[in-house]
């Protein structure tokens, strides 16, 4: 389907979004390929894998240092990148968006540039319980360094944050708070415009972790109002090793670099570097230019088919999903919010999450077990390991029904 006819019709074509990602097209193990593990990484549709092809076709080149047609190219092709995310996020301003490895190196960015200056010893930073390691492990550190304190907001038996504890938590020493918009673990959508409105009347700089909300909402970071927020390119449908970190200017030209070299200065001389403006103070050395223009494609082409008919599509699966899978003897649902993303996680009785997932394997249907590096919310339900569905704009309600099915065999298999 053509973009003009996309743009004009309510009707989600989930064949037509299909026939875009060549990868969905194989089988595995004798089964049609049915890809849920999204929430570890998303497939990419060819506007992306011919975008990143083309710019090494015609166009690569150093970027921000040549004179020559070619360096021109990539700059432009880089800069327009750093629009288009822009637009994905609804900053004020392009200079907004740096480009980071992904929303790990952007929450370490901010750990070390942003907060470490700001730490003293007895100051606290607030996490949640609900956390990726990615939005743990930086702020533990920083806090080792800086003398610091780690609190962290409880959630509750659903998987949803107890909000009424955010008071006592977020007090007069605590200066940073951050907290994932949805859980890769649980799917629970925070109330994070809320949050982020009570820690800034309390003067707490905020750091949302969007890595799983990117995929499935639209962002507008103004709105939120927050100062800093990341996401991760392959997990929206882009490449992998590119990812944005939106920070508000005014911070931005506050925090520190954390890595020196080319491209982030204005002057160098050997008593004196003076660094160059935002973003380019926080993109030392030469940058993913092929995962920029992968990633302005891939935002593009998820901005086309419009995030909330995306989002109206996965909660259908995902409704249907939890319907079908409750309906299965022997299956422990964790994360049971009221607002949750596309995202299914399980246990069934006796039967290891490592060994669902092998016979899943063979039946062609691709889900992820283990602790999804949210070691702290496996603690919580008391489990070591959890199986995991999760949903992306491609994927269809045959392709639920395969994952019950696969789920009917496992029991049988194992006499669960
Ligand atoms: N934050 C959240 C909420 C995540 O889900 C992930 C990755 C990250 C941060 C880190 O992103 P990265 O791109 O820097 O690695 N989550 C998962 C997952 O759920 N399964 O594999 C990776």
């Amino acid at each position: 389907m053509s973009d003009a006819a996309l743009a004009q019709t309510d009707v989600y074509d989930v064949e037509g979004v299909r026939a875009d990602f060549p990868i969905l097209h194989q089988e595995v193990n004798g089964h049609p390929l049915v890809y849920l593990d999204n929430g570890a990484t998303s497939q990419k549709p060819r506007a992306v894998i011919d975008a990143i092809g083309s710019y090494y076709l015609h166009d690569n080149s150093n970027v921000h240092r040549g004179v020559h047609t070619l360096a021109a190219r990539a700059t432009e092709s880089f800069e327009q990148a750093r629009t288009r995310a822009q637009t994905f996020l609804n900053a004020e301003s392009s200079k907004e968006i740096i480009f980071v490895r992904g929303t790990t190196e952007a929450i370490n960015l901010v750990a070390r540039g942003c907060a470490a200056p700001l730490l003293n010893t007895g100051d606290e930073v607030l996490i949640t319980e609900m956390e990726h390691h990615s939005n743990i492990v930086p702020w533990q550190m920083i806090c080792k360094e800086q003398g610091a304190q780690l609190r962290v907001l409880p959630i509750d038996e659903r998987g949803e944050l107890m909000l009424e504890k955010f008071d006592e938590l977020a007090g007069a020493r605590t200066r940073i708070l951050a907290l994932t918009h949805v859980s890769n673990a649980l799917g629970t959508i925070n109330p994070v415009a809320e949050l982020i409105a009570r820690a800034r009347d309390k003067g707490i700089v905020t750091v949302i972790d969007g890595a799983q909300a990117a995929p499935h909402m639209n962002i507008d970071v103004q709105a939120l109002g927050c100062d800093f927020y990341a996401f991760s390119g392959h997990k929206v449908y882009g490449p992998t090793g590119i990812g944005v970190l939106y920070g508000r200017m005014p911070l931005l030209r506050e925090m520190q670099p954390y890595e020196g070299g080319g491209e982030m200065i204005r002057k160098v001389s050997f008593e004196e570097t003076l660094y160059a403006e935002p973003p380019h103070k926080f993109e030392a050395g030469t940058p993913n230019i092929a995962g920029a223009v992968g990633l302005a494609a891939a935002l593009e082409y998820v901005d086309t088919l419009g995030l909330d008919r995306i989002a109206r599509h996965e909660q259908a699966l995902l409704e249907y999903a939890t319907r079908s899978v409750k309906a299965l003897d022997g299956i422990r649902l964790i994360g049971t919010a009221r607002a949750k993303a596309g995202i299914l996680t399980f246990i069934i009785d006796g039967v290891h999450a490592h060994d669902v997932g092998t016979i899943m394997d063979h039946e062609g249907v691709a889900i992820r077990a283990g602790h999804h590096c949210a070691m702290p919310v496996m603690k919580k339900y008391g489990v070591a390991a959890t199986t995991r569905a999760s949903f992306g704009l491609y994927n269809t309600l045959q392709e639920v029904d395969a994952l019950v099915a696969g789920l009917r065999k496992v029991k049988e298999i194992m006499g669960a």
